[in-house]
């Protein structure tokens, strides 16, 4: 009964969008090319693929043009295959795109839109992303600066790591040990050792989540299929009560021992803003700061900011194993640059060029979220000469503007030296067609704290070993498991100490 309630609501309102479709063509509105799509199951059927969603849109937009329409179930979808149409929505009209969707998955994992990735646009969530902004990097009551923090994560994993070479490794478990700790530092000032058991929860949680939140999942389109027996949403429930037992001991732990005068990582920022806005001494009046809005804040800055560094670690070496003479050349410059005395730091990043462009590379061929997070146009609105009506959903393809063919000689091909210029310098986008952080009021909260990560990791790792395939194991492709980010397949490596840096430790 319940199922043919539904069914009519659905087939209604696809009457009534229809209609209103109609009527705004009549006044001359121009609207993107749709997708054939029917009551009920929208576009399903022109969705149905072998290929990842990227890719499909990469495919469709031959057929329908680099920006294009679709019906995910009753959700009106434009896809955008170009930089010009995604610099227009996420930077010329940033604040009219700046919506999010609400989605099964990811209301569920933000405890319906709290935090600041997945939340709507609103004063508390500009509020937040502004307070982790000014306060993220303050750490250690400030007696450390970002450098010292990375570097000291960053020489302890290439010193544990002296003892596992010339033997297969899978080395990415350790890799997101040094990633948790960075951003364990600055949010709740804690770090795991090696076998920490909590660790080993986190890294299960954060890849039950990463399996399941996101687009390509059928209970994100019918929103009623989270009334029946699923698999995902088991695990993803699971997941995330996992997660919360330990944000919620930091968490507790935290406000008890809060100290206004001593204030040492983020959670204790945000705290300290909870008691401002009770104090009504805000400059901001009203923004939501409950604890549950504090946690969810806390928990995206934490999901954010391992599973992305290590998993651009994961593909870059993965693409070291692949093109070992990219890996020669960075070591040579190293070499001529830093030398083996020292070890590499933050302003060696002004001398080695090759290393920039091949992180650059890796982020244009293999970018971590190909189609970021879906935005939602707040107004009655326009992309180009087209009409986008409110609320509809905007998913940036960004696969599809780094694999431009306009764009980029040969995109399918991996060759960090597009972003050097004739001399040997490295250039930070050499085409507009690069956005691997988004754009306007959504960009990357991170970015320089993963850039400097990303450097300062390779840095020192190459300057230490070479990364080989173990001989008898095949090298992992390059394909990935699509989801909210691309990760790729695991894969073991073996290392091997450098002559160089043998020669030198002490
Ligand atoms: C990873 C898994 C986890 O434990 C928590 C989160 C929440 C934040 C997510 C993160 C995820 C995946 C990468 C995201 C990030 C917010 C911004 C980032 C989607 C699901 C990107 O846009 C790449």
């Amino acid at each position: 009964m319940d199922l043919i309630v539904t069914a009519l609501i659905l087939t209604v309102g696809f009457v009534i969008f229809f209609t209103s479709l109609v009527q705004r063509k009549l006044k001359g509105e121009k609207y993107p090319k749709c997708l054939p799509s029917f009551p009920l199951i929208g576009s399903l059927l022109s969705l149905r693929s072998n290929l990842p969603p990227h890719l499909h849109f990469q495919n469709l937009q031959k057929t329908y043009g680099s920006l294009f329409s679709l019906m995910m179930g009753p959700r009106y979808v434009v896809v955008i295959n170009n930089y010009q149409y995604a610099k227009e929505v996420l930077l010329k009209k940033g604040k009219l795109f700046a919506g999010r969707p609400s989605l099964v998955s990811t209301d569920l994992l933000s405890r319906d839109g709290k935090g600041i990735a997945f939340a709507n646009y609103s004063p508390t969530w500009r509020f937040h992303r502004k307070l982790v902004q000014s306060n993220i990097y303050q750490c250690g009551n400030g007696l450390e600066t970002l450098e010292e923090l990375i570097c000291k994560e960053v020489t302890s994993i290439c010193t544990m790591l002296e003892q596992f070479v010339d033997a297969p490794l899978d080395l990415m478990t350790e890799v997101s040990r040094m990633v948790t700790n960075v951003i364990s530092l600055l949010c709740f000032n804690s770090s795991y050792e090696k076998g920490d058991p909590e660790f080993q929860k986190m890294l299960d949680y954060s890849q039950g989540i990463v399996e399941t939140v996101g687009r390509d999942n059928l209970m994100d389109v019918f929103s009623w299929l989270q009334y029946f027996p699923n698999e995902a949403l088991q695990t993803l429930k699971r997941s995330i009560a996992s997660r919360d037992s330990i944000l919620h001991r930091k968490f507790e732990e935290h406000k008890a021992n809060y100290n206004s005068e001593s204030i040492n990582d983020l959670l204790d920022s945000l705290l300290k803003a909870q008691e401002n806005v009770k104090n009504n001494n805000s400059p901001i009046p009203g923004p939501h700061l409950t604890d549950d809005h504090l946690q969810m804040t806390m928990a995206d800055i934490f999901g954010a900011g391992v599973e992305t560094t290590s998993t651009t670690i994961a593909w870059i070496i993965l693409y070291l194993l692949h093109h070992p003479q990219v890996q020669t050349k960075i070591q040579e410059e190293i070499e001529n640059n830093v030398g083996h005395e020292r070890p590499p730091k933050i302003s060696d990043r002004c001398n080695l060029h090759f290393l920039n462009a091949t992180i650059s590379e890796t982020l244009r061929i293999q970018p971590v979220a190909p189609l970021l997070i879906p935005h939602v146009a707040l107004v009655d609105t326009s992309i180009g000469d087209y009409t986008i009506p409110k609320d509809s959903n905007v998913i940036i393809n960004l696969w599809a503007i780094h694999h431009d063919e306009k764009e980029w000689k040969s995109p399918g091909t991996y060759d960090p030296t597009r972003f050097l210029d004739t001399e040997g310098k490295y250039m930070h986008s050499p085409s507009p067609s690069f956005l691997p952080f988004g754009a306007g009021p959504r960009v990357c909260v991170g970015e320089v704290l993963t850039k400097m990560q990303l450097f300062l990791f390779f840095a020192t790792f190459l300057q230490r070993f070479t990364v080989e395939v173990p001989a008898g194991h095949q090298l992992a492709g390059l394909i990935g498991k699509s989801g909210i980010v691309q990760q790729p397949e695991k894969f073991k490596i073996q290392l091997k100490s450098r002559k160089a840096w043998k020669g030198c430790v002490s």
